[in-house]
């Protein structure tokens, strides 16, 4: 699909209002949300992380596709909200303390609450007693972890220690994520899953609530 492509260039430039109208343009086509989502939006945003890994995109440029993204998650997220499901669970989710990326769990955010789950996504950059807090108060049935870090990663391992020396890791099925993670990081650091993408999130919570 041409336009694909040409969104995919898009958000490699940054260019907010293209991709907001070439998400509607799919939609109009008759393209699933879901599709529009993963096809033209987190295919597009997998070249920009080869480029800055590779040294030919730097952060400013990033963070401007990182807004372009948002602006096309935006219009598909109450089109991903399922109405009138009954909730399935409580889920609180946030990036670990040093980790300010937040495109994956707002992705994980709206899949889940699309399929539906309750979220209450506490943004970036969340020490223990946040996560700790945002449980309780939200009476949550699941924590989901974020980092895409390879530095901020073992965090995830405090958190879920903090849970234990305070014996409440019970209460809590504890879900990870993050490009760096993967099956073996979440098992050592006691989590119940490691989750690959959004739609894994949502089919590992619900296999593990039901
Ligand atoms: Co950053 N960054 N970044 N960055 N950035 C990465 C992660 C990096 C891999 C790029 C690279 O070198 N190729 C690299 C990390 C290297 C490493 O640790 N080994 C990196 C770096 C180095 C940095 C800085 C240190 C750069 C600098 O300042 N020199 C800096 C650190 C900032 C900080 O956090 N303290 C930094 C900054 C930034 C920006 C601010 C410019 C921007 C973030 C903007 C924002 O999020 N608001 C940014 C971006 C955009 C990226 C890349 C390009 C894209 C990340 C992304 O949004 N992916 C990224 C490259 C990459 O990942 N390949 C990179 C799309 C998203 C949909 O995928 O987040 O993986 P992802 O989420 C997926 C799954 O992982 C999973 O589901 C999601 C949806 O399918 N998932 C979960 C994620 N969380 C989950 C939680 C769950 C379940 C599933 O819980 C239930």
């Amino acid at each position: 699909e041409e336009l694909v492509l040409q969104m995919h260039d898009d958000l490699y430039d940054g260019l907010k209002d293209e991709i907001e109208e070439g998400t509607q343009i799919l939609l109009g086509r008759g393209w699933a949300p879901y599709k529009v989502l993963t096809e033209a939006l987190v295919s597009g945003m997998k070249v920009v992380g080869d480029d800055f890994r590779d040294g030919i995109l730097f952060v400013p440029e990033v963070l401007l596709a990182a807004n372009a993204m948002k602006a096309g998650m935006a219009i598909l997220k109450p089109l991903l909200a399922e109405t009138g499901a009954p909730t399935i669970g409580r889920v609180v989710i946030g990036t670990v303390k040093g980790d300010i990326h937040d495109i994956g769990q707002n992705l994980v955010t709206m899949m889940m609450e699309g399929a539906g789950f309750e979220v209450k996504n506490i943004g970036i950059n969340n020490p223990v007693e946040d996560y700790i807090a945002a449980l309780e108060e939200f009476d949550a049935d699941f924590l989901g972890m974020s980092a895409l870090l390879t530095t901020t990663m073992p965090y995830m391992k405090v958190v879920i220690d903090t849970l234990v020396e305070e014996g409440k890791r019970d209460k809590y099925i504890v879900l990870v994520g993050g490009a760096p993670l993967n099956e073996e990081f979440g098992k050592a650091i006691g989590a119940d899953a490691y989750c690959r993408d959004a739609a894994v999130a949502v089919e590992t919570a619900k296999a593990l609530i039901a």
